[in-house]
């Protein structure tokens, strides 16, 4: 039994990276004694960060909330369940009766990713609310790499992964692995992965505006200026044709527009792409030899491509150079995993397809929509702006925006515009104290997980699922039932019984894997019905992902195949094996062919040629990342937030010198939308011209709940990031490249 009080130890993963690693959770009397590292999780192999505590210290955290709150005129205060739901309930269906669906906006933030509740039932909420005003983290994000993957491979997710383990040469930008632990590429202990590359005789290359600690495992670092990725890998593939040195591999037969790669990167020069870099253009040359020469070689990019003005370019011209070094596919090169359980992988029209784009815009600004959502970058102006169609609702969903969205002042004014908000998540921070209604799910480790989205990019095949460690109080519901409680009485059904309602979203997910149409036309629905059982919740429609993807047991056609069972009998997790070759099956497009030119990524090429502001700017922003930091919600935990300030402005020593700073000295930080004080630290890990403050801080709001990080509160840099400043493509937010001004104080 959960609530037992014997001391037990439960085998689960750490849901708060990317990195999945196992873990080992001792409970006694219901309490959490300690989480360690599990050595018998065959991906992690005992592998665990600093960050790990956190996992217990958040369960402990007297700040956590455990009952729902209301905002009162006097404050929060704690209500019951039933009456929460009643109130979230009631106020949005007045918001949607008066001003119609699109009145109402949602916003799902990153943890919601590794939350199989939130993966399966959020989506459910979504569709009760059938609003076209839906927002994510993904536009502060990723977005320009789904952008660009979906063009290219047919398939916002479709996105290839460095085949860490096997690679013979790394090519790192805008990336920090050593401490985020991988993203877009679900990898524990990346530091031991790295050293293995070099160790069996590789090379690891990173590009980066900041000496990181992951250029510090490198053989090679090199500054860029922000904001000019694309510069430098269009350089490399015109190396690549110049040199003769284009090989598609196991791409070969499958690509169109190679003719029109060729004919535009022979614009792109390395020495045009070292004015625009900084990067000598002989080192670009060498580094396209080396990649063409290795035995295989990956180029990976994460939020330093993305998250920048040119970023769907930038993502884009990554997979290029896999291709065009014949590494697309190929063991070592960049490879696409095979999920264990896909959702919707049995239907290539379920997919997120390529023509998922500007299907409709935002309201103010024209900001397409990708993948039936709008860039957050948009939201404030779709509250504030006049007009009979604007916002006055919002539903939060494991997001604080407020510290993670661009133009963060802003976005303050339009939280308190808002007629209504409801938030589900277990903190009063600096986005929930703007909520009418706060619905707190419970711990990550009183629910059971299993992580739908990072298995999708691992760097091996791999499946684990994570029970629960400890139960939840009698009446707190799990936070698939908060959903679900939302969601069926936002269709007016709230008198429909819980287990009643998800019979009815088991039902539409079942009928979309089995039948007629999917890959199992031969599998009944009625059969498949009833072998999931019975008993309600996210585990179910697990099992039938888990049973009808690629190692599964096809409800009993293949007996040794995987199910949640088996998995069950497996609690440190199962290794399906090295990355397997998977073109042409694993693409979505038409003809299930490579698109090396789509129309939508090469018309943003004439903006990068005309250059920018970002470009002339003396001085620009850029961010980073702690190892003991996780966006904006790590730090109300003491053992995460102990020792110096870590919320500094990094500045080179030249920059310093010319503007007067000095270590420990505090300097205003002005941008076009906003201005903050910060302590300035000196580095020579930053290029001149580049300085470097962190997100996810700004802890000193009023009306919050988190006493430890208000102890605390560092600077919101996205006070300073400019709403205006976008990915023009894709319209994600362009945090990095900010142009600032820096004055001492
Ligand atoms: N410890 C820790 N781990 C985390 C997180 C965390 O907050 N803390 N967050 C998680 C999340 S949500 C994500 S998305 C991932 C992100 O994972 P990463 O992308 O690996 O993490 P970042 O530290 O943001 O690394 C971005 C790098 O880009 C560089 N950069 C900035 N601008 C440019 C540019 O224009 N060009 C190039 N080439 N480089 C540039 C920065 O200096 C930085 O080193 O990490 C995840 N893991
Ligand atoms: N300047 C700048 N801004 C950035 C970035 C950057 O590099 N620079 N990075 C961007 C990136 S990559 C990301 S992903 C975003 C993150 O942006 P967000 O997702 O908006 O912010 P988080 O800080 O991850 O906040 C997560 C929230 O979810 C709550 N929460 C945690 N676990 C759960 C759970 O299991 N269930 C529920 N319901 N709630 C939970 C937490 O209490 C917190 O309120 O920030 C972006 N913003
Ligand atoms: S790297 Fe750290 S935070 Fe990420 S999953 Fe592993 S232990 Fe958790
Ligand atoms: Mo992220």
């Amino acid at each position: 039994m959960l609530g037992g009080m014997a001391p037990r130890t439960v085998h689960r993963i750490c849901t708060l990276c990317e990195a999945t690693c196992g873990v080992n959770v001792h409970v006694e009397g219901g309490q959490v004694l300690r989480i360690e590292g599990d050595r018998d999780d065959p991906f992690s192999r005992g592998f665990v960060c600093p960050k790990v505590w956190g996992m217990k210290a958040l369960h402990d955290d007297p700040d956590r909330l455990r009952r729902p709150l209301r905002r009162t005129d006097l404050g929060f205060v704690e209500i019951g369940w039933d009456e929460a739901f009643r109130l979230a309930i009631e106020g949005l269906s007045r918001v949607r009766t008066q001003h119609g669906s699109d009145a109402i906006a949602t916003y799902l933030g990153n943890p919601s990713a590794h939350s199989l509740h939130a993966m399966v039932y959020g989506p459910v909420l979504q569709r009760a609310l059938g609003t076209k005003q839906r927002y994510s983290a993904s536009s502060a994000d990723q977005l320009p790499k789904m952008l660009s993957a979906a063009a290219m491979f047919g398939g916002g997710l479709t996105i290839p992964v460095p085949d860490l383990d096997r690679t013979s040469y790394l090519l790192v930008l805008g990336a920090n692995p050593a401490v985020s632990n991988g993203s877009l590429m679900t990898a524990p202990d990346v530091p031991r992965r790295l050293r293995e590359v070099r160790a069996r005789g590789g090379r690891v290359v990173v590009i980066d505006p900041r000496r990181t600690e992951t250029a510090e495992l490198a053989d090679e670092h090199h500054f860029i200026r922000p904001g000019t990725d694309a510069w430098a890998l269009l350089a490399l593939v015109h190396v690549l044709f110049a040199e003769g040195r284009v090989r598609l591999g196991a791409a070969e037969g499958l690509v169109d527009g190679l003719a029109s790669v060729e004919a535009l990167a022979a614009r792109f020069t390395p020495e045009r792409a070292e004015r625009a870099t900084g990067i000598p253009a002989e080192v670009l040359r060498k580094i396209a030899r080396e990649l063409s020469d290795a035995p295989s070689a990956a180029c990976y990019g994460r939020i330093g491509t993305t998250c920048q003005r040119f970023g769907t370019l930038a993502s884009w011209a990554v997979d290029l150079v896999n291709v065009l070094t014949g590494n697309l596919d190929r063991p070592g090169g960049a490879m696409f995993t095979t999920p264990a359980a896909n959702r919707g992988g049995s239907r290539p029209e379920a997919r997120e397809s390529r023509t998922t784009f500007g299907r409709w815009r935002s309201r103010s600004r024209g900001l397409p929509e990708m993948f039936g959502e709008l860039p957050v970058s948009a939201l404030a102006d779709e509250v504030l702006e006049p007009g009979p169609e604007h916002v006055r609702a919002l539903v939060t969903l494991a997001g604080n925006p407020l510290l993670s969205a661009p133009n963060a002042s802003r976005l303050a004014e339009a939280a308190a515009a808002l007629d209504f908000m409801v938030s589900v998540d277990f903190y009063l921070n600096e986005t929930t104290r703007f909520a009418h209604v706060i619905l707190p799910p419970p711990s990550p480790l009183e629910r059971d997980t299993y992580d739908l989205a990072l298995y999708q990019l691992a760097v091996r095949n791999v499946a684990k699922y994570s029970p629960a460690a400890v139960a939840r109080a009698d009446d707190h519901p799990d936070e698939w039932e908060i959903l679900l409680t939302l969601a069926k009485g936002l269709m007016g059904m709230s008198e429909l019984d819980l287990a009643a309602a998800d019979s009815f979203v088991l039902d539409q997910v079942v009928a979309g894997e089995v039948g007629p149409h999917t890959r199992f036309p031969d599998l009944e629905v009625d059969e498949v019905r009833e072998k999931l059982g019975t008993q309600p919740g996210p585990r179910r429609v697990l099992d039938l992902f888990l049973r009808t993807g690629p190692f599964g047991d096809g409800f009993g056609r293949k007996p040794d195949g995987l199910s949640l069972a088996r998995l069950e009998a497996e609690p440190h997790g199962v290794d399906l094996g090295a990355l397997e070759p998977r073109l042409p099956g694993v693409l979505g497009t038409p003809g299930r062919r490579i698109d090396l030119a789509p129309r939508i990524v090469l018309d943003d090429l004439a903006r990068l040629e005309a250059g920018g502001d970002g470009e002339l700017a003396e001085l620009v922003l850029i961010g980073r990342r702690h190892l003991r930091s996780n966006n904006s919600w790590m730090h109300n935990l003491t053992p995460l937030v102990k020792g110096p300030e870590r919320c500094t402005l990094l500045v080179s020593p030249g920059d310093a010198d010319r503007l007067g700073l000095a270590s420990g000295g505090r300097a205003r930080v002005t941008s076009r939308v906003g201005s903050v004080q910060a302590l300035v630290e000196i580095s020579a890990e930053m290029m001149p011209g580049v300085v470097s403050l962190p997100h996810g801080w700004g802890h000193d709001a009023p009306l919050t709940r988190l006493e430890v990080a208000r102890a605390h509160p560092g600077t919101n840099v996205n006070v300073l990031s400019d709403d205006l400043l976008v990915d023009a493509p894709s319209g994600n937010a362009a945090f990095n490249g900010l142009p600032v001004t820096v004055q001492a104080l």
